[in-house]
């Protein structure tokens, strides 16, 4: 960086001591930087429920960070094992040597997740998850000698991360459209909403099971054998909240074991109690072949992914020389120590405090409180399970985005946090909030809804 821009900005930023003196270097993901730069939104410490923000305020979390602190901030319990794995060992290496504590998380993670998912492979991240999910399905069809089962098939508004496979098979326009053509034999099912026949639904839609039929005239027209994976959200979380209608993901489960398709859940959202479930296959009761995790694994606290597998999956690798490599994949961190504490640790809290349980028996109040709601202007639909919400506003004709935007603002002003995806506003909180806390966030939020433009 050149001298001028760095010194140049003792600056425009409120004078607080807890922001740095420039701002520039740093090229912030999916944020309009510019405009942080001139009106930061620094977050410097956190604890429970609540940040607080560098000119000093206390802001109510409505969104689990990006939807991951599903514990709650500061959980004396995860900081700790993390600053004592810090001081016992930082690093193992993933290839060829293991450490202890990555295991036991693995054998943890299994037996949370539904019967027959048994093996887990490490990932830092939900996007790293997806693409190991997509490769492990292609590779599991080759060596099983089915290597003309290459396709995907995603599906129209998914979040599947931003590498090239979770691209190609998600569905956001703006995330792949910069990006060229992507990978090679993907389709997309439509997506789910239609807010004419579902709009305001409590909880899952009644209309648009049928829509999953959609996969057998894909399957048809690609022919079953040449398709790897299906991928799918059990709730498309990033896009804006949308529900699976009833009957819809038994129905996808269904035409994907007729013709020998594996069924990938991406559950970097859903999972560890974001539905009041371990996963949203339990929630839904649908059980995928291959699962994708994140965020909640380990409340965020230190960066994690992976994907759950069958054991016939892994079973399928599993031949060949002992001593030769089964699958030619893996990152560096895989299983980083330090993640596999705080992961340990955090499932640790969740079950000590009941966390999951707790959030199923608060649904019923949160949805509630998202419904009361209605009628306040510019909203066009309200959607809910678990602890999310999805509140739908009216784009203002010609600036899409502006008006969701304006409201997470003003929100972040009033002392909470809300996200926004163009001119929809989600709420995923942690799961430890109280129901006064969800007054609070609810009342604040009505309010600015009422002086959005
Ligand atoms: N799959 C799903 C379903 C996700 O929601 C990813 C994969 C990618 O995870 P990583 O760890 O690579 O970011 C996600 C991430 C939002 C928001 O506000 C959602 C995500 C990330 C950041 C913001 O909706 N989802």
């Amino acid at each position: 960086m050149s001298s001028s821009s760095s010194s140049a900005s003792t600056n425009s930023m409120p004078a607080a001591p807890s922001l740095p003196n420039d701002l520039e270097a740093h090229w912030m993901p999916f944020t309009a930087n510019r405009h942080f730069k001139k009106n930061p939104r620094m977050l410097v410490a956190a604890k429970g429920m609540h940040y607080t923000s560098h000119d000093g305020r206390q802001i109510l979390d409505g969104t689990a960070g990006l939807w991951c602190v599903n514990a709650g901030h500061g959980h004396p319990k995860i900081v700790e094992a993390i600053r004592s794995q810090i001081g016992e060992l930082e690093y193992a290496g993933a290839f060829q040597t293991g450490h202890p504590k990555s295991f036991q998380l693995a054998g943890m993670v299994a037996n949370m997740a539904p019967e027959g998912l048994d093996y887990v492979f490490y990932t830092n991240s939900g996007s790293e998850a997806v693409d190991t999910a997509l490769k492990i399905a292609l590779a599991y069809h080759r060596v099983r000698g089915d290597a003309s089962r290459t396709r995907f098939i995603g599906r129209e508004r998914g979040y599947h991360g931003v590498g090239f496979g979770g691209i190609s098979v998600g569905g956001i326009v703006n995330n792949r459209k910069f990006y060229g053509p992507l990978l090679n034999g993907v389709d997309h099912l439509q997506a789910t909403h239609n807010l004419g026949q579902n709009a305001y639904t409590r909880g899952q839609p009644a209309w648009g099971g049928h829509l999953a039929d959609e996969l057998e005239r894909l399957v048809a027209f690609h022919d079953p054998s040449t398709i790897a994976a299906v991928i799918v959200e059990p709730v498309a979380g990033s896009t804006g909240v949308l529900l699976p209608p009833k009957g819809y993901l038994d129905r996808l489960r269904e035409i994907c074991t007729n013709h020998g398709i594996l069924l990938i859940f991406d559950e970097v959202i859903t999972g560890f109690g974001r539905l009041g479930s371990s996963f949203g296959a339990e929630h839904f009761d649908v059980t995928p072949d291959l699962m994708t995790i994140a965020k909640g694994l380990t409340s965020g606290y230190v960066p994690m992914g992976g994907v759950i597998a069958k054991s016939e999956i892994y079973d399928a690798f599993m031949s060949g020389p002992e001593n030769a490599i089964e699958l030619f994949h893996g990152y560096t961190y895989s299983g980083h120590p330090l993640a596999a504490a705080a992961g340990i640790a955090t499932l640790q809290v969740y079950e000590e405090e009941g966390l999951f349980q707790r959030a199923a028996e608060l649904s019923a109040y949160w949805e509630d409180a998202v419904h009361a709601l209605k009628g306040l202007p510019h909203i066009i639909d309200l959607r809910n399970i678990g602890l999310i919400a999805g509140i739908e506003l009216e784009p203002i004709v010609g600036k899409p985005g502006a008006r969701g935007f304006d409201l997470f603002l003003r929100c972040y002003e009033r002392g909470i946090l809300v996200r926004s995806t163009g001119d929809i506003v989600a709420l995923s909180p942690p799961l430890i909030i109280e129901k006064k806390q969800i007054d609070e966030l609810f009342a604040i939020l009505a309010e600015e809804i009422k002086k959005t433009e």
